[in-house]
């Protein structure tokens, strides 16, 4: 933790002279305090987080490498920021988020310093992963495992998708996660199609294709897995769907090494399912960033030219959807590596 805020100076110092960091999320990267608050980071000074008195014994507790400055309920705590900074004469403060509104009152408030939006320069960081930020994701992983054990053993004709979510969260949670990342999606039949579906009270018909699209997390450090089930058994299309649809899956996890061009990762996928015909039924992109949040950067996109280091976590996530019939999508959480890439998930594909 103490190197990460050592990281954030060496990347602004050249640029700026203190940064303000407000996402939750990255309060907890920076001091190991998962509250809310604010970081205001210096060259020259000790960082402060600026809790209220709701936080204070917590950040207390948990808040690492910093020193934690009380405000008060009542007060405005930009307004206290604000009055720091001028004191400390700051020019060029960076900041990892900011609104409209903020952003207006900070230019008013602190006439002479220069405000500027930095969202990149902690992603930059955020996006490398360490060895024990990978062992907590392998460990959420393990866990969803245990979901897609329950997912399996549960679906069946006539249980609702509902029922399904209920029996996987319960395992997962037994095995100790933390939280759900988000809403589990448990799409079965038509619902399959749609690829932000979620469970609904609807029944499961023996024929239908049903998309399971869970999380665990551990550690504050999520995964993001789906396995697409037939609750009968499989008919002749929904087998080649579905192996088209793992080709594609496994041939874009094969090119990922250090180094490679998100694009060329994304467009591996597209070029098998065109092969059999599919291309035009895979709306989404390939894959995003995983980590303290379940969508980070980077995004696999046919676009994006960013090529990917050692040390990313990020899925891949190929997908059919044919409105009116059904979908299926495989999604795995991926660490690039210097020459491959290792698929954190060890879930097995069996699609009925
Ligand atoms: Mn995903």
């Amino acid at each position: 933790v103490l190197l990460r805020l050592d990281s954030l100076k060496r990347s602004f110092s050249s640029k700026l002279d203190h940064f303000l960091i407000t996402d939750p999320k990255n309060i907890f990267y920076f001091t190991g305090f998962g509250g809310s608050g604010i970081l205001l980071v210096s060259l020259d000074e000790k960082p402060i987080l600026f809790v209220s008195e709701m936080e204070f014994n917590a950040a207390q507790e948990k808040a690492k490498d910093c020193q934690v400055f009380l405000f008060n309920r009542t007060a405005k705590i930009w307004n206290r920021i604000t009055e720091e900074l001028s004191s400390r004469k700051a020019r060029k403060v960076g900041i990892d988020d900011f609104s409209i509104t903020l952003y207006e009152y900070l230019i008013k408030k602190a006439k002479g310093t220069e405000f500027l939006l930095k969202t990149d320069l902690v992603w930059d960081l955020r996006k490398m992963k360490s060895e024990e930020e990978i062992g907590k994701m392998k460990q959420a992983a393990e866990i969803a495992s245990y979901g897609f054990k329950a997912a399996s053993e549960v679906i069946a004709p006539g249980r609702t998708e509902i029922e399904v979510a209920a029996e996987v969260e319960y395992a997962m949670r037994r095995k100790g996660s933390e939280g759900l990342p988000f809403d589990s999606i448990i799409a079965s039949g038509h619902n399959s199609a749609l690829p932000h579906a979620y469970a609904t009270n609807k029944k499961i018909n023996a024929d239908d294709l049903v998309v399971v699209d869970i999380g665990a997390t551990h550690g504050g450090y999520c995964i993001d897995i789906t396995r697409t089930f037939v609750a009968g058994k499989a008919t002749k299309r929904q087998k080649e769907i579905y192996n088209t649809v793992l080709e594609a899956h496994d041939t874009a996890i094969g090119t990922i090494r250090q180094g490679v061009k998100a694009m060329e990762v994304d467009c591996e996928a597209r070029l098998i399912l065109r092969k059999m015909g599919y291309e035009k039924y895979f709306i989404h992109n390939l894959g995003h960033g995983v980590g303290l949040e379940v969508h980070e950067p980077p995004r696999l996109t046919s676009i994006n030219r960013e090529k990917l280091q050692e040390g990313y976590v990020l899925t891949v996530e190929p997908g059919v959807y044919i409105s009116g019939y059904g979908g299926v999508r495989i999604e795995d959480t991926i660490l690039v590596k210097k020459n491959e890439a290792e698929n954190l998930v060890k879930v097995p594909y069996d699609l009925d």
